[in-house]
Parts: structure tokens; sequence; C-alpha cells
């Protein structure tokens, strides 16, 4: 049997490649459309997987934003030009013609990472921090994914009720204050109006004091956040990935604000195993197993 075509679709790119025993073969990556048209989104995707089709017989997509029966909705518009009802399964299929399974990005990177870990772990979350603010839950070894696809979408959990308001709506979500979209806007002040999370991250490597309080907000955000989900879901492993999450020093400054907390609250946090392919790598993965 030909293997499976995997698509990750992030708020600022999209990778596709093939999975063949665990390996990650022929990655392709193309920037986000920005646009909130369907039609664009359409293309982009047309364009990315047709040198494919000749070589896979089915298809595993993650994407960003609340997947609904193969449906995708941006809980945060802001971070997916404000796509609404885009019936992400149906496009992939009409394009393809093979059978496709959509689940959302950090839920199915959260199943890579589990698939790593030693085999009496039980209770993990896979935490992104890119574009917005994702996380993923495994509990009692299974992946939470809800009725409604919402599970694990922690990035829009309370940090600070006098925070900025985010993208989804709500004010002070871990999203709007630890994010790279929200470094980047933070940045603006002392960097310039084209200030991106990138650019910080630059300053704070050389660094710039407005920076590093900058990314350590971030960073602060983040382990609270994961304070939270230990309290809630007694979870023993936090794997952190993302551009920002995997960015040189921010896993220590997550571990150094949340060694500040009581010891109930703390937990293992480290890197994603799989690194930048596990969004691909766990709906690879995920698919085989429901099929
Ligand atoms: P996606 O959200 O599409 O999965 P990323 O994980 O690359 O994409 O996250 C994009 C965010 O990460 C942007 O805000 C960008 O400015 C920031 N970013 C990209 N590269 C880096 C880097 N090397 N260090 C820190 N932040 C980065
Ligand atoms: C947002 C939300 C989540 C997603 C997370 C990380 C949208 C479009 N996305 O909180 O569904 O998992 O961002 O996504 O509302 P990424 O684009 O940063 O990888
Ligand atoms: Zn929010």
């Amino acid at each position: 049997m030909k293997p499976c075509l995997t698509v990750d679709i992030g708020g600022t790119k999209i990778a596709a490649a093939i999975i063949e025993s665990g390996k990650v073969l022929r990655r392709q990556q193309i920037a986000t459309p920005s646009s909130s048209q369907p039609e664009e989104m359409d293309k982009a995707l047309e364009e990315l997987l047709t040198p494919f089709l000749d070589d896979i017989s089915t298809v595993a997509v993650a994407s960003t934003g609340i997947i609904d029966d193969g449906v995708l909705t941006a809980l945060n518009p802001l971070n997916l030009g404000g796509l609404n009802n885009y019936p992400l399964r149906a496009v992939i299929e009409k394009i393809t013609k093979k059978p496709t399974t959509v689940i959302n990005d950090a839920q199915a990177a959260a199943w890579a990472e589990y698939q790593t870990l030693e085999l009496n772990m039980v209770n993990m979350a896979f935490i992104t921090v890119s574009t917005g603010v994702g996380a993923g839950v495994v509990i009692n070894d299974d992946l939470l994914i809800g009725a409604n696809g919402i599970a694990g979408h922690a990035g829009h959990t309370l940090a600070d009720p006098n925070g900025p308001i985010c993208g989804c709506g709500r004010r002070g979500c871990v999203e709007s204050i630890a994010s790279g979209t929200a470094i980047g806007q933070a940045g603006k002040t002392y960097f310039g109006d084209n200030c991106t999370g990138e650019m910080v991250f630059k300053h704070f490597s050389q660094n710039d004091p407005n920076a590093t309080d900058i990314v350590n907000g971030s960073a602060k955000a983040i382990a609270n956040l994961i304070a939270d989900l230990k309290m809630v879901l007694d979870i023993e492993l936090v794997a952190l990935g993302g551009s920002v999450g995997l960015a040189p020093h921010y896993l220590e400054l997550v571990q150094h604000y949340l060694a500040q907390q009581p010891s109930p609250y703390q937990t293992k946090v480290q890197h994603a195993r799989c690194g930048a392919d596990a969004g691909l790598i766990g709906v690879a993965h995920w698919a085989s197993k429901i099929r």
C-alpha cells in the first residue's frame, strides 16, 4: 500500500510530507495565505499537494483552528485570515481523491509526543507557542478531542483579566500575551511597526532589556498555564513546541518560572522530541489508529 500524505496547517506556515515507517520524507513548506477568501486557501493547498498525488493512498491533516467533523473554524480569526466554516476535509478530498482525516494541530502534536514517552506515563500535554498558543492533552492513554473538537484549547484560558483583548474576543487569554504574534505586537513599541516575534527573539539573544521583558512575560504565562494544567489534569509531562517554544533559552525560562510555584504545581517540561514535525507525525499516527 502507498504511504500517507500528511499536512500541517499553521497560522504562519503549511507543511506537507510523506510519512513512511515513522520517517518524514519529501517535506515541503509554504506560507499560510492571510486572506479570508477560502479560494486562496483552496489554491495554496492544491499547489502544495498536487506533486504528491501519484505516490499516496491516504491523507492526514493537522490544522490550526477548531476542527469539528472535518470543518475548520478559527477560534482566533486573526491567526487565519478569518476563515470560518471552511470545509477542510472536503477540500482536501476533492484535491486528492483520497480518504482524509483531519484534527487540530496541537492535538496531533500531543499524540506524536505521547508515542515517544516512557510506557508508564498516562497523562501528558503538548503546548505550541507559535502564531497562537495551542495545546493537546492525552489523558488515560487517549487523545482528548471533545464532542466539538475544542478539547485542549488551553491558549484561551485566562492569563491576565486586565491583559490585551485576544483575537478570539476574550480579554487576557494566554495567547494574547505569550504567542509569537503577541510577542511581535508588544515589540512594535521598541522595534518598529514591522516587528515580528522572530525579531524580538533576535533582540532577546543580544540581551536587549525590552525584548527580555517581553519574552519573560510570555514564558511566565506559559509556566502558569502548565501549573493550571497540572492541577486540573495531573499532567506528568509537558512537551513544548512551535517556533517560540523551540527557540533558544525559552524552555529554560518556562522551567525557571514554573520552579517558583509550590511543588504540587510543578511537572517535567521538555522540548517536543518530534520538533517542528510533531503535527505531521502525530496526525499520521492518529489516522492509522482510527482507520
Ligand atoms: P505556525 O504557527 O504556522 O505553526 P511557527 O511555529 O513557525 O508557525 O510560529 C510562528 C511564530 O513564531 C511567528 O510569530 C514568528 O514570528 C515566530 N518565530 C518564527 N521563527 C522564530 C524563531 N526562530 N524564534 C522565535 N520566534 C520565531
Ligand atoms: C489558536 C487556535 C488553535 C491552534 C493554536 C495554535 C485558530 C486559528 N487557532 O489558539 O486552534 O491550535 O492557535 O496554532 O483559532 P498555530 O497556528 O500557532 O500552530
Ligand atoms: Zn483567546
